[in-house]
């Protein structure tokens, strides 16, 4: 295999992808239009991989929404509904992503720990799996014409199982790895089809196998290969295992019949590349080394990289060297983002620079000529000078080596509930919103005007000013009992955040694909973080000089804004952590000076960031929920803080949930029918409670006796007076429309069952 990369960004270096999917979508391109951005982007792809030198390129890693979904549909797991809709291939396909009319998508969840998120196969008993596409083929084949190899790259039979949820109905019985012989026999005869088209090699990626597994699912895993591995007729099959060390998974794949195993030797740190020597099965086979960050953006130290690979030589029969993981996770190129400070660039790689990094390294271990080792050399050293450059900030240094436990606690819970209590006079069932309002295109418009200078800072404060008095205004009128501002001045809740942060800085064109045609651009966090200036408080000082209700200050959490970043990898993530900790902690102790009286530091990400694997679990709450406190650690005994979490199946972080300590915690809870508050109370969580009583990701507005139902489902469950009464999340992505009628409904639900209740 050589020099290689275990898959690369799909949506185009411009979003073309983006753009003609949702043109499509809107009925302003056509089927064959659509069509023809997809090849564009593809025959793009191969020529740019195959022209970089790399010795093998990785095919089938386009797709038009998923590959999870592509997978899916190629062995017909096409549940029921969709079917039954009568769509084209293509519609039917987008109707499993996004739902069609009243039938609902598939479930959209995180690609393990990474910002990507796929579609959730639903299998059942009744499934039946049969080759019933041909992508792999036709792309092989496409990119052939173009006369470029490539090795077709899909899920693992066993990680797509793992992947997948059983149907809604399925008998408890039924597990999803029962059905792997049926899905074996689809991947047998798509492998045939592959080699007799004339595939050398194809990937198959099993990161499953990075996370804690039983041993059933390690019998599934051997079960899997011995089968494939003894077909007559394949190609040479490369089994990947990314996101962390393979354990005990390894040695079952060295000693079936496969031709080569990728190891993830960024994730899987020291102890994955040991693991080859004690591994005599894997002497006849082809590693691939994943030596080369596949999903963050700093240079590799290509020294230390070669001789990370050079230490396996004696001990496996070929060897490659590869990317950790797809590319996917990292943009397209360093060479678009211009305006990046020089010092800051020097020590940064995008896909296309970690390309050239691979090939480099390929051709140092295939030829120990003295250019290529000066080529390394000469890389290195600029690698190291520019990380060396970095800008240490000794304040901040003093600062976290002066903390304290202390600095991590605030006043006991109930201590403050009755401080809280007094200060802010709310109601049992008191009302709120989750922060954002809808951003309308005024909004939008006002922040392009800005960028393009039409308007200047002053022009776009006022413009903003009017939109949150519109904000406050349309909260008092539903008499919401808590308010927020609306946040229209922020674009996406962490970028915000990055912009405004010293140490931080946030790209123009870095683009990755968080799901389907939806992209974000993380910021990349690279020096030591402090905040030069207050980041919100104007914007929430404004509001509460509206009304003379309580508005909250809303701050993103230091882990959500780790999660969703670029993160130095020099230091330890608690270290980081910590830093954007304080520069919290000094907004929070701002605004209450200002005299705003509740407070929410919002962890949505709480939950994606922890560790694969349960031995690092402990490691992470602790540094999480320790960053999170030191956050919000000054805050008086007076002031509320509240947190939003945007899911509710939080049983596997309940702990890390009660480690954060806030007053007040909101969550997902209306999809569940408010399961989740009792789940809650029976696992002894003892402060308030905010269940989302209406799901903001539909249109739909609730109606009052729907809304009373909900509420006094979680009534039975948990005392009125814990429990608030607000929306799933944020209402960003609604129209004024929806919101003003469902804030309305809430709160006559709200004050209907305070009624009944008898509480005020
Ligand atoms: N911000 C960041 N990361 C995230 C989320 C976020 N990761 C998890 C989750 N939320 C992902 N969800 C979304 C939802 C919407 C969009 C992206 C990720 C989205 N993006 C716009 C698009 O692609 O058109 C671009 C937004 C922009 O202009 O910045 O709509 O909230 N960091
Ligand atoms: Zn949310």
């Amino acid at each position: 295999i050589g020099s290689t990369v275990l898959g690369y960004p799909r949506i185009g270096p411009d979003r073309e992808l983006k753009r003609a999917l949702e043109r499509y979508w809107d009925g302003r391109l056509d089927q064959a239009g659509l069509a023809r951005v997809a090849e564009d982007l593809r025959t793009r792809t191969w020529t740019e991989l195959a022209g970089s030198g790399l010795d093998s390129v990785p095919g089938n890693t386009f797709s038009l929404y998923d590959h999870v979904l592509d997978t899916a549909v190629l062995f017909d797991a096409v549940p029921p509904r969709f079917r039954e809709l009568g769509l084209s291939a293509v519609d039917s396909y987008f109707a499993m992503a996004r739902g069609h009319g009243k039938t609902a998508p598939l479930e959209l969840t995180k690609w393990f720990d990474t910002n990507y998120h796929y579609l959730v196969p639903e299998l059942g008993p009744g499934t039946r799996f049969r080759l019933a596409g041909d992508k792999p083929v036709t792309e092989y084949r496409e990119a052939a014409a173009l006369g470029i190899e490539t090795r077709p790259v899909l899920p693992g039979p066993v990680t797509f199982l793992l992947l997948a949820k059983p149907e809604p109905g399925a008998p408890a019985g039924f597990t999803l790895l029962d059905l792997l012989d049926d899905l074996l026999d689809g991947y047998a005869e798509l492998l045939a089809r592959l080699a007799a088209a004339g595939a050398a090699w194809v990937q198959l990626d099993e990161p499953a196998f990075a996370a804690d597994r039983t041993e059933a699912e390690l019998a599934a895993l051997r079960r899997a290969y011995d089968r494939l591995g003894a077909l007559p007729e394949r190609p040479r099959l490369l089994v990947a295992g990314y996101f962390g060390d393979l354990g005990p998974a390894l040695p079952v794949l060295a000693e079936t019949p496969v031709d080569g195993v990728a190891l993830d030797l960024v994730a899987g740190g020291p102890a994955a590349g040991a693991a080859v020597h004690s591994l005599p099965g894997l002497r006849g086979k082809t590693v691939v080394a994943g030596v080369v960050d596949g999903r963050n953006v700093w240079r590799t130290d290509l020294e230390a990289a070669a001789s990370a690979c050079a230490s396996l030589l004696g001990s496996v029969g070929s060897l490659g060297v590869s990317t950790s993981c797809s590319l996917l996770h990292v943009p397209y190129d360093l060479d678009a983002e211009t305006g990046l400070a020089p010092a800051l660039r020097d020590r940064l790689a995008f896909a296309r620079q970690k390309i050239a990094e691979v090939v480099l390294l390929g051709r140092a271990l295939t030829d120990d000529s003295p250019a290529h080792s000066a080529a390394i050399r000469e890389a290195t050293g600029r690698a190291r000078r520019a990380g060396s450059a970095r800008s240490r900030d000794d304040r901040v240094r003093a600062r976290l080596a002066a903390l304290r436990p202390e600095h991590r606690r605030r006043a006991p819970a109930a201590e403050r509930a009755a401080a809280q209590r007094e200060r802010l006079g709310l109601p049992a069932l008191a009302t709120s919103t989750i922060g954002s309002f809808p951003q309308t295109s005024e909004v939008r418009r006002a922040r392009a005007d800005l960028r393009a200078g039409r308007i200047d800072e002053a022009g776009y404060a006022e413009r903003m000013r009017a939109e949150i008095r519109r904000v406050v205004a349309v909260q008092e009128e539903a008499g919401l009992d808590v308010l927020v501002h609306g946040e229209p001045e922020r674009n996406d809740m962490v970028q915000f955040f990055a912009e405004r942060l010293d140490g931080c800085t946030a790209t123009e064109h870095g683009w990755v694909q968080s799901y389907g045609s939806r992209c974000v651009r993380p910021p990349i966090l690279h020096d030591d973080v402090s905040r030069p200036a207050p980041m919100t408080l104007d914007w929430t000082t404004f509001a509460q000089s509206l009304t003379s209700r309580p508005v909250k200050g809303m701050l993103t959490g230091p882990v959500t804004i780790l999660a969703w970043s670029f993160v130095r990898d020099d230091q330890p993530m608690a270290t980081t952590a910590d830093q954007v900790a304080l520069a919290l902690r000094d907004e929070i102790r701002d605004l209450t000076a200002a005299g705003i009286r509740v407070v929410q530091v919002d962890e949505p990400a709480l939950r994606e960031l922890l560790p694969l694997r349960a031995e690092h679990r402990k490691s992470y709450v602790d540094w999480a929920t320790g960053a999170f406190r030191l956050a919000t650690g000054a805050a008086p005994a007076t002031v509320q803080i509240h947190t939003h979490l945007c899911y509710s199946e939080f049983a596997d972080v309940l702990d890390a949930i009660d480690g954060l300590d806030a007053d007040v915690t909101t969550i997902e809870a209306a999809r569940s029918r408010m399961e989740v508050v009792g789940d809650l109370d029976a696992a002894g969580f003892a402060r308030d409670v905010g269940p989302g009583v209406y799901d903001i990701h539909s249109p739909a507005v609730p109606t009052v006796d729907e809304l009373v139902r909900l509420l006094e489902a979680a009534v039975a469950a948990m005392p009125a007076e814990r429990l608030w009464v607000n929306p799933d999340c944020g209402l960003k992505t609604r129209r004024y429309a929806e919101v003003e009628p469902a804030l309305r409904n809430m709160v006559t639900a709200a004050r209907t069952v305070r009624r009944r209740l008898g509480v005020a």
